[in-house]
């Protein structure tokens, strides 16, 4: 991607001009080239938003208490942005049509953002996709980035990798004790809702709950706070939103923020490495006419020094003429995008 138009494609960005918008996550998406660029250049411009993850098993009502959730926040003159992440979904892009139609009267306001994604390949990709969009977000200059995932195993930690606030939803009916205990499930979680409190079984979920965390092993961080909703009637909601940003005062002064923050750059870091080892390492296992197998059966090679080669090959071709932060100038430039493009042409 040429630096002038990687440059609009910012502009566009700052601007939170929709079609702009829904062009770099598709980009971020398919990690196509010019997206670590992107990313780059946008970097400087996150860290804004109050990052909130949503999580909880199918149809406890995540999405409706999204909508609720966002329509109240819009209300105090907040501007939010949604990624709605189903793992379950092959499709992407806002091809989540219930999510779609739910929000549809949230489709006109310039102070929202929805983006629904299907996982596509690994979760480690998922990760990675929901990095880079909510960096984006972030440099619109949303007030509140909500992440909804379904709680199915990985997804509820993963979140917390990415989340100032994690909130995890319960409903009840759908066998109490093992909902709770499951995955630690109330570790990760910094709010405990009960959703659909309207049905009968929420008061018994709540104490289920409540003593799961009293016998749960002490932990750093506060012990999580236990609430009940029901989206559908929009009670309880306002209560849980003043809780998400009491949170996350309380998370500035105690320092949890910046751990949570440390934790999320870590993990961010950790995928760019771990996506171009994984890439660098299918292409020299798979160039045509590779020889390795034969040598390594006949004892001419180890696993060790072919991993010690690809190794070498990712820090020349691939980060060659990246700038370590030692010697880093202060603008940051395109220089893993344009490298990536000379890395590219070499195949
Ligand atoms: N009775 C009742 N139903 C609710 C409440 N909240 C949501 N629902 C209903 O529960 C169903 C599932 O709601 P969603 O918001 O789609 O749930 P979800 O957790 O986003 O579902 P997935 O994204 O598919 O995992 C819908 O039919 C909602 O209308 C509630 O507070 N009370
Ligand atoms: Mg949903």
């Amino acid at each position: 991607m040429r630096t002038a138009e990687r440059d609009k494609m910012v502009e566009d960005i700052r601007a939170a001009r929709p079609a702009g918008l829904a062009r770099a996550i598709s980009l971020i998406e398919d990690e196509a080239e010019g997206a670590g660029g992107l990313l780059e250049a946008l970097h400087p411009h996150t860290g804004g938003a109050h990052v909130v993850g949503i999580t909880g098993p199918p149809g406890s009502g995540k999405s409706t208490l999204t909508d609720r959730i966002v329509k109240h926040l819009r209300a105090r003159g907040s501007t939010v942005g949604v990624i709605a992440v189903d793992p379950t979904s092959p499709f992407s892009g806002g091809a989540l049509l219930g999510d779609r139609t739910r929000m549809a009267d949230l489709a006109t306001d310039k102070g929202v953002f929805i983006r629904s994604m299907g996982t596509r390949g690994s979760l480690g990709g998922l990760s990675r996709a929901v990095y880079g969009t909510i960096k984006v977000l972030e440099a619109t200059e949303k007030d509140y980035v909500i992440v909804e995932t379904v709680g199915v195993g990985q997804s509820e930690v993963d979140i917390a990798r990415v989340a100032d606030t994690v909130v995890v939803v319960f409903v009840p009916g759908l066998g109490d004790d093992v909902q709770a205990i499951k995955a630690g499930i109330t570790e990760i979680g910094d709010l405990l809702v009960v959703n659909k409190a309207d049905l009968p079984g929420a008061s018994r979920i709540e104490s289920t709950l409540e003593s799961t965390l009293n016998l749960a092993p002490p932990r750093v961080e506060p012990a999580p706070k236990i609430l009940t909703t029901s989206a559908e009637r929009d009670e309880g909601v306002v209560d849980l939103i003043d809780m998400i940003v009491e949170h996350l005062a309380l998370a500035k002064t105690t320092g949890l923020l910046a751990c949570r923050r440390r934790m999320r750059a870590k993990a961010e870091i950790t995928a760019i490495l771990t996506r171009d080892i994984a890439k660098r390492t299918e292409i020299s296992l798979s160039e045509p006419g590779a020889d390795w197998y034969e040598r390594l059966q006949d004892g001419r090679t180890t696993p060790g020094a072919l991993a010690a080669t690809i190794w070498r090959k990712l820090v020349i071709e691939e980060y060659e003429g990246v700038e370590d932060e030692n010697s880093r100038e202060a603008s940051p430039g395109d220089r893993r995008g344009e490298h990536r493009r000379s890395h590219e042409d070499l195949l």
